[in-house]
Order: structure tokens, then C-alpha cells, then sequence
């Protein structure tokens, strides 16, 4: 029972019906959540120098505000302000990633070594929800391929796997009640991993990542649903079969692998056309969504030959 209401919560927010609904049956199990003790948000966060990037877009970004209070991350709650609300107590230092599977140089980093300080650019990035939401965000990382090719693949490495941290003592989202198979997985193809739009983010607005955006490094696939976007990372492995990924092991008719921003396919409840910009108030009229979320410059060509419908 408990396990189905994660994948009922996920609702277009043009089903505001649905939402509410689905809302009420989530509290109904998540009594022990809301009994938790509330841990304000850690103060300061350090300031990060970054170059600008020839990648980022000039549009208007979404409020720190809005960026740092309207969030998905399951680990926290289903609730859009449960992350701000319980990641204070997230403990993101030390952290440390293992880099595993097929590769040549495995092993277990600490963060500060995957990221020099001195590699660092500024992704200003659209950002789309499988929701039908959108932000602007300005991220700051590195590209993914410079860490996979200091990893050194293998000749066979096809995928590349990503999981969360599990630490319920921190994450009241990973106890409790039903919800997602944690880790979080996610996955990319080697070739979308490599590609220089695929970022790994340490910070946004020029500062660390405020734990709820997934600190210390979270991954950022601009022309992606958000949810391949996997936050708070603690292992990345190289491999030769499609990697499991959360949402698609939670509902496999509604979640693809791919998951490329698209708004000829409609999820089978809702329409992907149109987008609603968060921050942009309530009379603002809604965006038409753009095919791989405007980058199809960019990655169109990943995808020759194959039949978007079907690889959804
Ligand atoms: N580990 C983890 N990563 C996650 C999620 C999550 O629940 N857990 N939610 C995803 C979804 S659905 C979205 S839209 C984005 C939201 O990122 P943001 O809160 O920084 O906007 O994070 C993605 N990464
Ligand atoms: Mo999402």
C-alpha cells in the first residue's frame, strides 16, 4: 500500500485535484515525519569563484529563493518544502564518492579531490520538472567527463550508475513509512555522461549548495526531467548494462530511462507540452516546452535513429 503512494504523489500541477489527494493519503503515513525535530538550515555557505560558460543561458533566473524552498528530494519528504525544512541535518562533510565498475583508476574520493576549486564554471541552466514546472537555475560544477575520464573507462563501460547516500538517521524520508527502494539510482549512457552539458554541481548563486538543491554534489542533465538530476551522490559506477533508476523501477509506464525533456510525449497523466514557470506569479502564462528543454543543438544528435516514443 505504502509503496504505491510515491509514485500516486507525482502529479502534473494541473491536477491540483489529484495533488490534494494524494497529499491527504501521504499524511496519513507520514505521522512519524512531522514528529520530527525541526534543524534550521546551516547558516553561511561558502562563496565559490567560477567562470562564466559559453553553455549558460541569459534568461531570467529563478529567484535563490525559490531555487532553495521548492524542492523534490524524497529523502527529506514528498512535500515540496520538506527538504528545506529536515536537510539541515544532512551531515555533508566529510563526504566521500567511490568511483567503481569498469574502470581503471577505481576508487573512493573525497569530494575536495573531485572538484578542484580551480575547475569551476557557472551553468546558468533551464530546469524541467517531469512535473510541469520549470526554473532557471545558476549551477556551479564541473563537467562530468573530466572526473569519468580521470576514472579512466574500460573499453566495455557503456553506462554510467549513480546512487544517493542512505543514512535514515538523517534522511527522515528513508525511514518510516513506504516510499521509494532507496538508494536513489539514477543513470545516464556513457556518451550522455560524457557529454559538456552534463555537469556535476557543487554550488548555485555563487555558493555551496544549500542542502536541499543536494549537497555536497549532485549531478545536472539540463535536457533531462529534473529527476534524473540525482542529488547528494556518494557512489558512481561504470558499467556495461542499463543501470536500474528510481523512478523507472517505481512506475515503468510513466518513467523512462532516457527521460529527454519532450513535449511530444505526454505522460500518461498529464500533458508535457507546457511548462509552468515557478516564482513567475500566478498570472503568468505558462511556457510552451521545448524539445531535449531547448538544448537539442546541443544532444539532438545522441539520439539519431531512435524512436523517442519508445525510448521515453
Ligand atoms: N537523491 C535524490 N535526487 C533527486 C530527487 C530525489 O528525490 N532524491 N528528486 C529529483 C527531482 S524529481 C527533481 S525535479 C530534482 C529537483 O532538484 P532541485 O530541488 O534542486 O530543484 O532533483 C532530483 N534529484
Ligand atoms: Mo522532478
Amino acid at each position: 500500500m505504502l509503496i504505491r503512494q510515491a509514485e500516486k504523489i507525482r502529479s502534473s500541477e494541473i491536477t491540483p485535484r489529484d495533488v490534494y489527494l494524494n497529499r491527504r493519503k501521504l499524511l496519513a503515513g507520514t505521522a512519524g515525519l512531522i514528529g520530527a525535530s525541526l534543524v534550521p538550515s546551516t547558516g553561511l555557505a561558502a562563496r565559490l569563484d567560477a567562470v562564466p560558460s559559453r553553455y549558460s543561458t541569459n534568461e531570467k533566473q529563478t529567484s535563490f529563493n525559490d531555487i532553495t524552498s521548492y524542492n523534490n528530494f524524497y529523502e527529506f519528504g514528498f512535500d515540496k518544502s520538506d527538504p528545506k525544512r529536515y536537510a539541515g541535518r544532512l551531515t555533508t562533510s566529510p563526504w566521500s564518492v567511490v568511483i567503481d565498475g569498469m574502470v581503471n583508476r577505481p576508487g573512493t574520493y573525497g569530494v575536495e579531490d573531485l572538484i578542484s576549486p580551480s575547475q569551476l564554471e557557472e551553468r546558468v541552466y533551464r530546469f524541467r520538472c517531469v512535473e510541469a514546472w520549470s526554473m532557471v537555475v545558476p549551477w556551479i560544477g564541473i563537467p562530468l567527463g573530466d572526473v569519468i575520464k580521470r576514472a579512466d573507462p574500460t573499453g566495455g563501460a557503456k553506462y554510467v550508475a549513480f546512487e544517493t547516500l542512505v543514512r535514515p538517521e538523517e534522511m527522515p524520508g528513508q525511514k518510516g513509512f513506504g516510499g521509494l527502494d532507496w538508494p536513489y539510482r539514477e543513470g545516464l549512457r556513457l556518451d550522455e555522461a560524457m557529454h559538456p552539458l552534463t555537469i556535476l554541481a557543487n554550488g548555485l548563486y555563487g555558493n555551496e549548495l544549500p542542502n536541499q538543491n543536494g549537497a555536497p554534489l549532485r549531478l545536472v542533465v539540463p535536457w533531462k526531467y529534473g529527476f534524473k538530476s540525482i542529488k547528494s551522490i556518494v557512489r558512481i559506477s561504470l558499467t556495461d548494462k542499463q543501470p536500474q533508476t528510481t523512478w523507472n523501477m517505481q512506475a515503468p509506464r510513466e518513467y523512462g530511462f532516457y527521460s529527454n525533456v519532450n513535449p511530444q510525449v505526454d505522460h500518461p497523466r498529464w500533458s508535457q507540452a507546457s511548462e509552468r514557470t515557478v516564482g513567475g506569479g500566478v498570472f503568468a502564462k505558462r511556457k510552451e516546452t521545448l524539445m531535449f528543454n531547448g538544448y537539442a543543438d546541443e544532444v539532438a544528435g545522441l539520439y539519431a535513429g531512435m524512436d523517442l516514443a519508445k525510448n521515453y
